[in-house]
This record gives structure tokens, C-alpha cells and sequence, in this order.
């Protein structure tokens, strides 16, 4: 028995309250080492005399519960075990584990491990028991409930549409005349455009849509924020968003914009005043200023004539090595107000559904606990989505956010659906399933389910390019991104055809039916339609039944009280005949996608790049 392949921590992903009255306790061992875990808990107050008349008095273990664990997820070093306590109202619990390989059985404590014989009983040393002290609704990790039936739609708005010209600029170049990206490169595309798509993308069956930033700001992406409130007059107005937000909710759509809190950009009016008035002005302290003794910038005439390059030694903390992005100091009270009025003016007043905060995890924890506050207070079921790119845990406690943008979910899809890579940056099926089944134990279950999926974004190339072009193969991420449980998003054009690395991937939406890849449209279209109809594709829990081998195809299902789903995804381009899993072998099925009876049969032909949703009848 490996006990240093032990791992569990209580409070945190592989211990947490599920709800008020259910804990869910997850430990990790020795890939293939043991055999069983038996899950002891009991309430940490459960004593009992010793004798009838002592004062002395001992934990009460013949009274612990005792929880057969389940194996859950294998990684590529771990068995990952899992219990679920529900029911139990004492709301605080002592616990620990029996660890058993066959041979010995070994008592896993807080503290210490104690090798047991067969027929063991508890140990009586509560010190050496892991302890959940209290469950509280205040603590709970709790998030809208309609986030998880949402699939998203991303808009980078200066490329989606040009409605009708009700706001130009003089700088507009032609629409698709270039599809290299460029900081000010300017297309047109503004607020009413999207008003003008939104039936587009009620039909395409999004039902929310993500705006990267559309607040005053010089650059195309407006992340070098200006004017926190106020609407870019290349895209509109604040009265546009109005409009836009109304016509949305009309059709059942929702809203996500972007806040930039993490920095401003260089013509910010506090900035600028920083920048003529050095720490004299009444905003030195919403900003990062290294050294007090030095100007904030070596020469305003200069930057402003000649660029904003000042060279590798800025005198302030930026985005990144971003001159032009000062970053804000949010532990300033008064920064931090500015910045908060500003989302409240937004949510109060124009009735946003969502945030996305942009460079999350560079911003303190102290100031999204006080941000969600405020944002909950005027609508409790807000969606506040954090940017992070990496493990997020220690923002969904239940106190920041409700999810990240789960780029680690877009890892691993795009090494394994993808050829448009490095040979040994691609992912076999094996590297996938343990990579995917990492994930699913690296979060809570009610965490994961809310999670905003995503193939790629305006930060990456686009999932198109990484499948070498195929609007076949490009088929399978999309199956898997819209099979898998959270909130999808679909950025802008991928649904018909859009492909290009990450200089090229924030082109122009192409409008014209011949520039649009309609097959792929329908499919993407049918699954989003499958995914609604269906609560089966939204399920967590991936059974995985086969992965890899010969025919790179990847066989999972998915079980809820509405049934199971098997999807199988052969991403290969030979042909090949795929034996089925044996609860499926001569079973009548129905096919999803296709509407279809499949009949009873033990093997299925499976084309090249081709994918089967099975429901068994
Ligand atoms: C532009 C050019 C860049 C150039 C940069 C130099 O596009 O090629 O290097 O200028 O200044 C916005 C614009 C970008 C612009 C950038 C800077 O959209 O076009 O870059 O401003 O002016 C990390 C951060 C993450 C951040 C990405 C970009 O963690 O928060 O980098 N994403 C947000 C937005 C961006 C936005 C900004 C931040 C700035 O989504 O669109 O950029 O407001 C790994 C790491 C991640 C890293 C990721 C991408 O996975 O784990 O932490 O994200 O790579 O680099």
C-alpha cells in the first residue's frame, strides 16, 4: 500500500458542502493500489460515558457512519475516490478513511496513518479524524441557476456586423479587407449591428451573448478603458445598449459585458492627471507608482509626439509589460469605488446579466469578495465570470465568482482534436481522459456545472485552425464542448467556418451565404438544439468506456434521471467499425442526431471524423 500517494485536503475540492445538508468528500491514491475505501463519519459531538456513571467520556464510534467510496475518475497517477454524505442536518462531521489493498487495511487519518487489523473498528483518537466544522448558507458556493442551461455566444463588436450607419468613425476600413488583427484597426462593426444579428443568434440557439469590451476606449479591443461609462461611439450609445439589452431579453437572450478593472488605459482622465500633476494629483494612489522620487513617465511631450514607448524600465505597474495599460491599485478605497459605481451603473441602470472580469487573478481576492457583494445585492442571480486561465479554486469558494473561463478544459480538447501542432504538444485519447478526468476531480460538482467552456476566444487561435482547416474534424470539439456539462460558448463565427491563428482569429464575421460553411452551421446548430432539448448532455459525470487504440475513438456516457447518453466520437479520418460497449451490444438505441432507431447491433461503421449520440431506449 502506497500511503504517500495519499492525498486529501478537507475544505477545498475534495472536501466541500454541496448544499446545506450534503457533503461531498473526495480523496486520491496510488493509481491501481486499492481496492476499497470505506469513508468513516460521525458528528464530531457524539460522545458517550465510558460507564454508566463516569464523567469520562469517549468518542462514540460505535455509532459512526460508515460510506463505501466510489471510484470515480482515474488520472495518470491517481484512482479518485468519492462519497457523497447527504442528509445529515448535524452540519459539522468528523471523518476519515480505511484504505484497503487486498492484503492489509490501513486507517487514514488527519494526522497519521494506523494499520488495522481485518476486523477493525474505529479508532477512538477523534484528534487523528479530519473535521468539517460547520456548514453555513452563507458560505455556500451558490451561483444563477440559469447559467448552467446557457450556451454562449462571443462578440468581438468592431468585427461582428455594421448596422445600419447610425454611428461612424472616419478611420473605418472595409469590411473583411484584412484579417490580420491590429490594436487600431478599426472595421466598423458597433452596437446596433448586433441588434440587428439577434435573431441570428436566437436561431443559431445561444441564448447568451459575452461582449468583449464596449466602453470608451482609443484601441479596437477596448481594453485600454477611457471612460468607464460610457458606450465607444464607434459602437453607439449608453441609450444603444439599452436597446440592445431589451431586444435581447425579448428573445430570451442574455448579456455578459467585460470590466476592466484590472488597469485603465493610458488616456484615462485619473492617468492623465497622474501623469501632469505627479503626486500632487488626487489619483497618485489609484495606481501602482514605483519609485516617488522619479517622474511617473521620463517625457509626456515625448510619449505623446513619438509613441508611448519609454523603454524596458516603466515607473509604474502595468498589464503585463503594457505601458499603455496602468494597472489599478484596488486596495485604494477610492479606486476601488470608482471601479465598482462603475459595474453598478451598468447592472443597475442597463439590467446586465453577467460580468466577465478581465485579468482576474491579478486583482485582489478582497476586492471581488467586496465586488460580488455589491453586484449580488441588486441581482442576486448575476453571473460574475472570472478570467482565469489556470486553477481557479481559490476564487469559487462562493465568495468571488461564480466560474472562469475554463481554458484548462480548452487545453486539453484542442491537443487531442487537434493535427495544427507540434507532434509533441498533441494529445493521445489516454492523455485526454486523464487530462478531462483531472478537471472533473479538480473542482466541486456544482462549481464545474457553471463552468464557460470554450474551444477558443479572441485571446487564441481559433479551434478551426488548430483541426488544420477540416470543417469535418472541427465537428468533434464541438460534439465534445456541447456534450460536456457547464455553460458552452461558441466564439463568433466558428459556427460557420471561421479558422485562424491568433493574429488572424478577430476577423470580420463573413454575412455572405458563399463565404459560410452551412454544413457545419447545421451541425453545430442540431447539437446546441440536441443540448437543450436534451438534460442528458448536460450532465457532469463522464463515464469513460473506451478511448484511444486503433481508432482514436472515444466512447463515454452520461447518466441522469433522464436517462443515459453514449457519445462516441471517432476522431480518425480511416473508417473504421467500432465494437460497441456491452450494455450497448444488441440493444435497441436511438440515435440523437440523427432522430433515428438504431437497431440492435454489436459493432457500428463509424466514417471518417464521425460522431454518434446514442440514448438507449
Ligand atoms: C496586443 C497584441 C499582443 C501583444 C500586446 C503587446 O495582441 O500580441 O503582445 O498587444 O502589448 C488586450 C488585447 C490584446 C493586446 C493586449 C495588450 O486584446 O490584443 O495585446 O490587450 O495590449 C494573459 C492574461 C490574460 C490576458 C491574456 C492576453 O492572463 O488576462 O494574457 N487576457 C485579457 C484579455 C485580452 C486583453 C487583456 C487581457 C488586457 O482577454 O484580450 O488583451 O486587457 C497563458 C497564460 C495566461 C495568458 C495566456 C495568453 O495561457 O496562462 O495567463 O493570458 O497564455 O497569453
Amino acid at each position: 500500500m502506497d500511503l504517500a500517494a495519499f492525498i486529501h485536503e478537507p475544505k477545498g475540492a475534495l472536501s466541500y458542502a454541496y448544499d446545506s445538508e450534503t457533503l461531498h468528500i473526495r480523496i486520491k491514491t496510488k493509481k491501481d493500489d486499492i481496492q476499497s475505501v470505506t469513508l468513516l463519519a460521525i458528528d464530531p459531538f457524539n460522545w458517550k460515558p465510558v460507564t454508566k456513571d463516569s464523567y469520562v467520556y469517549e468518542f462514540a464510534v460505535d455509532t459512526m457512519q460508515h460510506v463505501e467510496m466510489k471510484k470515480e475518475y482515474v488520472t495518470r497517477y491517481h484512482d479518485c475516490w468519492f462519497a457523497e454524505l447527504p442528509g445529515f442536518n448535524w452540519r459539522r462531521i468528523k471523518y476519515a478513511f480505511v484504505l484497503n489493498d487486498g492484503h492489509e487495511f490501513c486507517f487514514a487519518g488527519c494526522h497519521h496513518f494506523t494499520p488495522l487489523m481485518e476486523n477493525w473498528t474505529p479508532p477512538k483518537d477523534h484528534t487523528n479524524y479530519f473535521h468539517y466544522p460547520y456548514i453555513l448558507e452563507e458560505d455556500l458556493y451558490e451561483a444563477p441557476s440559469w447559467v448552467k442551461d446557457t450556451v454562449w455566444y462571443q462578440i468581438f463588436p468592431d468585427r461582428f456586423n455594421r448596422g445600419a450607419a447610425d454611428v461612424t468613425a472616419d478611420d473605418i476600413l472595409e469590411w473583411g479587407s484584412d484579417e490580420l488583427d491590429g490594436v487600431y484597426k478599426k472595421f466598423g462593426g458597433n452596437l446596433q449591428g448586433v441588434i440587428e444579428k439577434l435573431d441570428y443568434i436566437r436561431d443559431l440557439g445561444c441564448d447568451g451573448i459575452y461582449f468583449t469590451p464596449i466602453f470608451d476606449s482609443p484601441s479596437s479591443h477596448k481594453y485600454d478603458t477611457k471612460d468607464y461609462f460610457k458606450i465607444d461611439p464607434q459602437f453607439g450609445d449608453n441609450e444603444k445598449l439599452g436597446t440592445l439589452v431589451e431586444e435581447a431579453h425579448k428573445r430570451g437572450i442574455r448579456v455578459m459585458l467585460d470590466a476592466v478593472f484590472n488597469h485603465c488605459g493610458y488616456e484615462h482622465p485619473f492617468w492623465q492627471d497622474v501623469l501632469k500633476h505627479g503626486s500632487s494629483s488626487p489619483y497618485y494612489d489609484y495606481f501602482y507608482i514605483l519609485d516617488a522620487d522619479k517622474p511617473v513617465v521620463p517625457d509626456i511631450a515625448l510619449a505623446a509626439r513619438e509613441g508611448y514607448y519609454f523603454g524596458e524600465h516603466l515607473n509604474y505597474r502595468t498589464f503585463a509589460y503594457t505601458e499603455l495599460m496602468p494597472k489599478w491599485n484596488t486596495g485604494n478605497p477610492a479606486a476601488r469605488e470608482y471601479l465598482i459605481s462603475a459595474a453598478v451603473y451598468w447592472t443597475e441602470r442597463y439590467n446586465i446579466d453577467g460580468w466577465r472580469l478581465d485579468v482576474a487573478n491579478e486583482v485582489s481576492h478582497d476586492f471581488w469578495r467586496e465586488f460580488r457583494k455589491r453586484m449580488k445585492a441588486i441581482r442576486k442571480d448575476i453571473y460574475l465570470l472570472g478570467e482565469n486561465w489556470l486553477y481557479s479554486n481559490p476564487w469559487l469558494q462562493g465568495d468571488q465568482f461564480d466560474a472562469v473561463m475554463n481554458y484548462e478544459f480548452t487545453t486539453p480538447v484542442t491537443r487531442y482534436f487537434g493535427t495544427n501542432l507540434p507532434e509533441q504538444e498533441r494529445y493521445t485519447a489516454e492523455d485526454f481522459v486523464y487530462a478531462i478526468n483531472q478537471l472533473l476531480v479538480s473542482y466541486p460538482k456544482h462549481v464545474a456545472r457553471n463552468m464557460f467552456n470554450l474551444l477558443d476566444s479572441h485571446d487564441t487561435a481559433r479551434i478551426l485552425h488548430f483541426c488544420g482547416d477540416d470543417p469535418e474534424l472541427v465537428k468533434l470539439p464541438y460534439v465534445f464542448l456541447l456534450t460536456y456539462g457547464g455553460s458552452p460558448s461558441i466564439y463568433y463565427g466558428g459556427e460557420v467556418g471561421l479558422g485562424g491563428d491568433e493574429h488572424h482569429n478577430r476577423q470580420c464575421m463573413p454575412w455572405k451565404a458563399e463565404q459560410q460553411n452551412l454544413a457545419l452551421y447545421q451541425t453545430i446548430r442540431r447539437l446546441i438544439g440536441l443540448r437543450k432539448e436534451n438534460p442528458l448532455f448536460k450532465a457532469i459525470d463522464i463515464e469513460w468506456l473506451s478511448a484511444g487504440g486503433a481508432t482514436h475513438t472515444l466512447i463515454y456516457k452520461k447518466e441522469s434521471s433522464s436517462g443515459t447518453l453514449f457519445v462516441l466520437i471517432h476522431n480518425s479520418s480511416e473508417p473504421a467499425d467500432i465494437e460497441l460497449p456491452n450494455e450497448l451490444q444488441g440493444r435497441k438505441m436511438k440515435d440523437l442526431y440523427n432522430d433515428q432507431l438504431v437497431e440492435t447491433a454489436a459493432k457500428i461503421r463509424m466514417e471518417s471524423y464521425s460522431f454518434r449520440l446514442l440514448a438507449v431506449e
